[in-house]
């Protein structure tokens, strides 16, 4: 048995029709990254930022996991192994899709999180109209997103797993941001065998043992097959 630690990024999200951040028409071209995830962004123009994650999160209703959610679904249920499914995308597509040995280090659309009291609510609704928080009462919820600066979660329990993989895989990532581009370096260094699943090489791609570039619709449920055949 293998243990695996698969990492997912924008791109596995992108034939669901949600944007991703650094393409052309990407997240990025409109809303200036510093602007709406950064917390001095947000400390500038809360309003700004709480209408940039309020669209984001009727998008992300409205969408439905790709053939990719699914097959990484499917892996869960099926593989007898360790496995661990890091997600930097703030879409529950994956939940949604079937995966249970999941984590998303970047945070959550559909989650709040109260400044006053620290509590987190699930949340469906906006955030712009400043709605009291159902436990403190306090209009004090921000988005429980991670923004540039911040601490992104779980990272000892992310750490712990990739010591223990034999096998990373990271599936529609840039690897331009920090810490999860550097998991590779960490995977490879225990000796993990390291895959990367991309519609183009990444500015990670030298690192990784395998890449396979094509749509994640197709790479990843070939995957699946492969390593649940073997
Ligand atoms: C397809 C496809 C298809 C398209 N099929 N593929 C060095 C070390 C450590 C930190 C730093 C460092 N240097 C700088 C830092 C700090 C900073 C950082 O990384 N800055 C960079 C700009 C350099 N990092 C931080 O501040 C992080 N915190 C931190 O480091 O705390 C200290 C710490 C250090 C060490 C250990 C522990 C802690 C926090 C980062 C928070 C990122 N937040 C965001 C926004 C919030 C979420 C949201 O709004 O949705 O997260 S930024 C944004 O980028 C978002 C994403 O999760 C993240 C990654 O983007 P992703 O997913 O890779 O998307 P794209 O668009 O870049 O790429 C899409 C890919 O898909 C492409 O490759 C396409 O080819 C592919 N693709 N269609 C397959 N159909």
């Amino acid at each position: 048995m293998q243990n695996i630690v698969i990492l997912t990024g924008a791109g596995i999200s992108a034939e669901s029709g949600l944007k991703t951040f650094r393409a052309e028409d990407g997240l990025w071209e409109n809303h200036p990254v510093e602007e709406v995830a950064t917390p001095e962004g947000f400390a500038r123009d809360p309003d700004l930022v709480q209408r940039f994650y309020d669209d984001r999160r009727a998008q992300i209703r409205a969408a439905k996991p790709n053939a990719a959610h699914e097959a990484l679904g499917r892996l869960d249920r099926e593989w007898g192994g360790e496995l661990l499914l890091v997600t930097q995308n703030i879409d529950d597509l994956h939940e949604r899709g079937g995966a249970g040995r999941l984590l998303h280090m970047h945070g959550e659309a559909l989650s709040a999180w109260c400044r006053a009291c620290d509590a987190r609510h699930s949340w469906e609704r906006t955030l712009r109209d400043g709605p009291p928080c159902p436990a403190c009462g306090a209009a004090a919820l921000r988005p429980d997103i991670v923004w540039f600066g911040e601490m992104p979660y779980q990272m000892e329990r992310i750490f712990s797993a990739i010591a223990q993989a034999d096998l990373f895989v990271s599936i529609g990532t840039s690897g331009a941001v920090y810490p999860a581009a550097g998991f590779v370096q960490e995977a490879a260094r225990v000796g993990a065998h390291t895959l990367e699943l991309n519609l183009e090489r990444s500015a990670g791609s030298g690192f990784f043992d395998e890449t396979r570039l094509g749509p994640a619709s197709a790479l990843v449920p070939q995957w699946v097959e492969q390593v649940l055949a073997k």
